[in-house]
């Protein structure tokens, strides 16, 4: 079957492009107004048509299917400094379903880690993108994760890479290891920041009751 790769994936590559600059936009937004922003930094890119033939073969999808079942073609990601801060994106996102995207499933894999030692939120998204050729419906995923997930995240797909899946067993062990210190990472500074925050308002107190006398 000979696909025409260059259409199938225009629409993709324009929704990520827009959906980069939506979630882009946000993050500015808070930052023009001084406050703290949930969201990081924003990447995304399309999967290489190596990837997707692949995939395909692994999951059996037929190259005719790929569109429908393949649910990553389109791919962004939203890194956040902190956990708490996926809750607060992953709202924004709800807040939107039924407006300019519509939310198909979510995977939990910070609750759910993978067996592998991967934390992240991944919401599948369906996503209308207006062509040239007229509106296509597209689907997307948009993966959130915290910065110290995403450091493991990409040492583990480049380890992937070069060990072509077979990663073996010892540095498997020793990823599971560094996923569990990226977890503890996370907490740590989650509660470091709890505790300024608490400090700044104690402060505020104080500083009020001095003023007061
Ligand atoms: P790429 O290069 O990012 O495109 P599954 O059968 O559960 O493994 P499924 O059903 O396709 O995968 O969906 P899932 O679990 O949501 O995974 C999709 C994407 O999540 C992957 O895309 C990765 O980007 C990321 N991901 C999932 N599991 C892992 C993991 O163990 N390690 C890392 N580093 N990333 C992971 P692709 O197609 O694998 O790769």
């Amino acid at each position: 079957m000979i696909l025409d790769w260059k259409s199938i994936l225009i629409p993709y590559e324009q929704a990520v492009e827009e959906l980069k600059v939506k979630f882009k936009s946000i993050r500015n937004e808070y930052r023009k107004m001084n406050e703290y922003s949930p969201i990081e930094f924003v990447t995304g890119r399309v999967k290489e048509i190596s990837s997707i033939l692949e995939k395909s073969r692994k999951r059996n999808i037929p190259l005719d299917k790929i569109e429908e079942e393949m649910e990553d073609i389109a791919g962004i990601r939203i890194m956040c400094q902190l956990v708490d801060d996926i809750d607060r994106v992953v709202q924004l996102i709800r807040d939107r379903d039924g407006k300019d995207l519509k939310i198909v499933l979510e995977k939990d894999y910070i609750t759910d880690i993978k067996e592998s030692g991967y934390r992240s939120y991944h919401i599948i998204i369906k996503y209308w993108v207006q062509t040239a050729m007229g509106e296509k419906e597209i689907l997307a995923e948009i993966q959130i994760r915290t910065l110290a997930m995403n450091f493991w995240a990409t040492i583990e797909h480049s380890l992937n890479y070069k060990f072509k899946q077979n990663i073996p067993n010892d540095i498997k062990a020793r990823l599971k290891n560094a996923a569990e210190a990226a977890f503890l990472l996370d907490k740590e500074m989650s509660e470091i920041r709890d505790e300024i925050t608490d400090a700044q308002e104690m402060f505020k107190r104080t500083s009020y009751i001095v003023a007061e006398i």
